[in-house]
């Protein structure tokens, strides 16, 4: 259905800058995120490595994604050939697959639930979106509109559910953060729905009318753009959410031993410093 040949020269010079864009930011995120992890409480620096893992794995696979465009095709006077290699879809695939689970558990982890609560989340969620992946694949790469149509529908069924977890699951433990990340958590949620609702809909697109070096624009940009907001933009809401919550339990620590202090000092006056340094 998205033969390489219906597109343009134009077309297909402009796919392959959009994928080298989309390299550059994968990566730039990943060294932002890693150097600057340490300017993170310690109890977030797992959301923070995490978050750099997922543009890390996103930066190799757009190589791989660049490499395998150049390889599929080449211009001569004028035209789009293709090589019979292919354009190997499956590095879009592979890396969702990996990362996609992990920026679930990136944006549980932040939360600091209790760990049983962060098992069980991230282990539902992350089940489902591997298995809303797995089952998008076959009707990517299927040459028939009604293979892509039926496997959108049962991928929608998975992204459903996350969707509704994430909504209505979430609400409850973002009420108990702190007042100064709640916004910030419940954007970081709103964010994961809308670039993850681009994904089905760009699937949908050939279905919709869109052909030829179109469709394949289309579906790569689109992929491509969405990929960016949910990984690098996510990734840096992660970070701030993370030094935020880092400085409000700091506050905490420091308004706890000194209303002890105040208290204990009320029944027994006990020598100055000596709570305040448990
Ligand atoms: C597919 C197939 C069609 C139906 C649905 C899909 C959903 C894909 C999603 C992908 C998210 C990817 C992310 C990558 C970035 O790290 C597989 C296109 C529902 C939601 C967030």
């Amino acid at each position: 259905m998205l033969e390489l040949e219906s597109l343009s020269v134009g077309q297909y010079g402009f796919i392959s800058n959009v994928f080298s864009f989309g390299f550059a930011v994968m990566a730039s995120a990943t060294l932002f995120l890693w150097l600057m992890k340490s300017s993170v409480a310690p109890a977030y620096r797992m959301a923070i490595t995490i978050s750099g893992l997922v543009t890390a794995i996103a930066a190799y696979h757009y190589l791989q994604i660049m490499l395998s465009w150049h390889g599929a095709a080449s211009v001569t006077t004028g035209d789009v050939l293709a090589s019979g290699e292919g354009f190997n879809r499956a590095y879009r695939y592979v890396d969702w697959l990996l990362t996609v689970p992990l920026l679930l558990v990136e944006l549980i982890l932040v939360m600091k639930l209790s760990n049983s609560e962060t098992v069980s989340r991230s282990v539902k969620l992350g089940g489902a979106a591997a298995l809303m992946i797995v089952l998008g694949y076959p009707g990517e790469v299927a040459s028939e509109v009604g293979t892509r149509a039926l496997f959108w529908i049962l991928s929608m069924i998975p992204f459903l559910y996350i969707v509704r977890e994430l909504v209505i699951g979430l609400k409850e433990s973002i009420s108990q953060q702190p007042d100064e990340v709640k916004g910030l958590i419940s954007t970081a949620s709103i964010l994961v729905v809308a670039s993850w609702a681009f994904y089905p809909i760009v699937y949908l697109l050939p279905l919709l009318g869109v052909t030829g070096g179109s469709a394949i624009v289309a579906v790569e940009t689109g992929y491509t753009i969405a990929d960016i907001v949910a990984k690098a933009v996510f990734g840096l809401l992660i970070f701030t959410i993370a030094v935020r919550k880092g400085k409000a339990d700091e506050r905490e620590h420091v308004k706890v031993p000194a209303e002890t202090a105040a208290q204990a000092e009320q029944k027994t006056p006990v020598k100055k410093g000596a709570l305040t340094q448990s």
